[in-house]
Formats: structure tokens, C-alpha cells, sequence
């Protein structure tokens, strides 16, 4: 299997569903919002956008199966699976902000070969391949070089279910507002996890997330040179609904923080 033009292959499908996702959201002043659960929002344009990916990625791995956020298909792969979010930040989208993002990877048993985030406000494009490194626009990228939390911006997203870690969630902010260069909450987590590989971030981390919204971008941050973990520092973040990625070099002393006061 030719992993890098695979690769190449997704980033061209998300860049036209991509090119359809803006022209929905300039057309269209008020979208149509449908409630799938408490503060859990849905458009035609997640919906549409996903039936269009799973159809064009059918034809590109006619064995792979989904695990897709808007179950368009529920076909299970025996060895392949395509793990996609087709619309990360779908408030953002909603309210008319960026940013907002497809991403899409593909698994492997239980490995994540491949990943794309497209980040349709910026135009923005990354991806990776199993040991071929991480790309943005066809430019090579990899982490950032700082070495301590106090000279990090971190990135977060705010806990919209579960509201039981809450009080040792906001411990962290203030932990890391005091001790980092700043915070910032996007509202995406495909494209935090990306702009920590490109160097943006040095660090990310959020608690309650799916499957689609951190494989891609969590492979990307690997390939880019960073590391990711779940917040006992375990292997379990795609499916265990906690993840940290940072840089390689402040990843230990951010885990220890994040450890000691998310399992208080
Ligand atoms: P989504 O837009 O695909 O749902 C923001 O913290 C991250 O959490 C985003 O990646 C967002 O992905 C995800 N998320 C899922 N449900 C959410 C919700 N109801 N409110 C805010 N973010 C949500
Ligand atoms: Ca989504």
C-alpha cells in the first residue's frame, strides 16, 4: 500500500468537501441547527459533508470500515478503518468563527497509520504518513523547540458534558496561567493538536473528546516529533476521552502537572 499518495488522495477529497463546507457557511446566514444532546450541535453541513467523504473514501480503500461522528456508515473494516470528523468546531462553524476542520485518519488493527486535518479557515492543510514525517501545505513541519512550561502557549478545550472533573479541570487553567506563557481555547481540537505539530502550541490537552476529533491530528503531532499520551501518561488517548500532546521537550514536566492535578 502507498501510504504517501493515499495521503495525498485525502487531502484533495477534504480540500473540495472543505471547499464546500465554506461555501455552505458564506451562503447561508442563519444554518440550520438540529440539538443531538446536551450542547451538542449539528448541521445539514456535517451530515452532507461526511456522506461525500465516506463515498470518495470507498473508492480509495474499498476494504476499510468507519467509526465517522455522523454514523453515515457503520461498516466495520477487518484491517482498515477511516476514523473522521467531518466538521471539527462545529459551534465555531455555527457562530461564524474559525476555526473549524475535517479530519480524517486511517487506522490499521490498532495503529493510525495515516492522518489529514484540513483546516478550512486558513486553508490550511496538514498530514502525515507513517514514518514519512508531517507536512502543512506541502512544507515539511515539527514541533517547537521550547524547553519549559513557562515559556509554552497551551491550548485547551473547555469540558461541555461532563461536568464531573471540572473544579481539578479549572485548577489546571489556573495553574497554567500563572506558570505558562498564556492559554488559548479554539474550540477545535483536530486543529489544536495540528498547531501543536507545526509549533504554534507547545501543548494541549482536554478531557471528554471522540475518537474523529484527536486520531489524525494526534498521529500528526507523533510524526511531527511530539509526544501524546492520556493523562496518566498511558498509550489510551483515542478512545479513553483524555489526551496531552506537546512538544517532546516539555512533554514530561506537563504530564507531571497535568497527573498530579486532574487525578486529585
Ligand atoms: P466537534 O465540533 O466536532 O463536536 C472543542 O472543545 C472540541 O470538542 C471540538 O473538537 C469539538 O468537536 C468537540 N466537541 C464535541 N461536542 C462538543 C460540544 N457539544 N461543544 C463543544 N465542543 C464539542
Ligand atoms: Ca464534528
Amino acid at each position: 500500500m502507498n501510504l504517501e499518495h493515499i495521503c495525498i488522495e485525502v487531502c484533495n477529497l477534504s480540500k473540495e468537501v472543505g471547499l464546500f463546507i465554506r461555501t455552505e457557511r458564506l451562503s447561508n446566514i442563519n444554518i440550520q441547527v438540529e440539538v443531538k444532546g446536551l450542547h451538542d450541535f449539528v448541521t445539514h453541513v456535517d451530515k452532507t459533508s461526511e456522506q461525500k467523504i465516506v463515498d470518495k473514501l470507498s473508492k480509495i480503500l474499498p476494504e476499510a470500515g468507519f467509526i465517522a461522528e455522523e454514523n453515515t456508515s457503520t461498516k466495520k473494516g477487518d484491517k482498515y478503518n477511516w476514523i473522521i470528523d467531518p466538521l471539527d468546531g462545529t459551534t465555531n462553524f455555527i457562530h461564524g468563527l474559525t476555526p473549524y476542520a475535517i479530519s480524517i485518519a486511517l487506522k490499521e488493527n490498532d495503529e493510525i497509520i495515516l492522518g489529514v486535518v484540513y483546516e478550512i479557515g486558513l486553508d490550511e492543510y496538514f498530514y502525515a504518513w507513517k514514518n514519512g514525517g508531517a507536512y502543512l501545505n506541502g512544507n515539511k513541519i515539527q514541533v517547537s523547540d521550547k524547553k519549559e512550561i513557562k515559556n509554552s502557549l497551551v491550548a485547551t478545550g473547555f469540558p461541555y458534558y461532563d461536568y464531573k472533573r471540572i473544579k481539578p479541570f479549572l485548577e489546571t487553567l489556573e495553574y497554567f496561567m500563572v506558570n505558562s506563557h498564556g492559554v488559548r481555547r479554539l474550540g477545535s481540537a483536530a486543529t489544536d493538536l495540528v498547531y501543536v505539530a507545526c509549533g504554534r502550541f507547545e501543548a494541549f490537552y482536554e478531557y471528554g473528546l471522540s475518537p474523529w476529533d484527536v486520531a489524525a491530528g494526534a498521529f500528526i503531532v507523533q510524526e511531527a516529533g511530539g509526544k501524546v499520551s492520556d493523562f496518566i501518561g498511558e498509550k489510551n488517548y483515542i478512545f479513553g476521552k483524555e489526551i496531552i500532546a506537546c512538544n517532546n521537550l516539555v512533554f514530561d514536566d506537563f504530564l507531571i502537572s497535568i497527573k498530579q492535578i486532574m487525578n486529585n
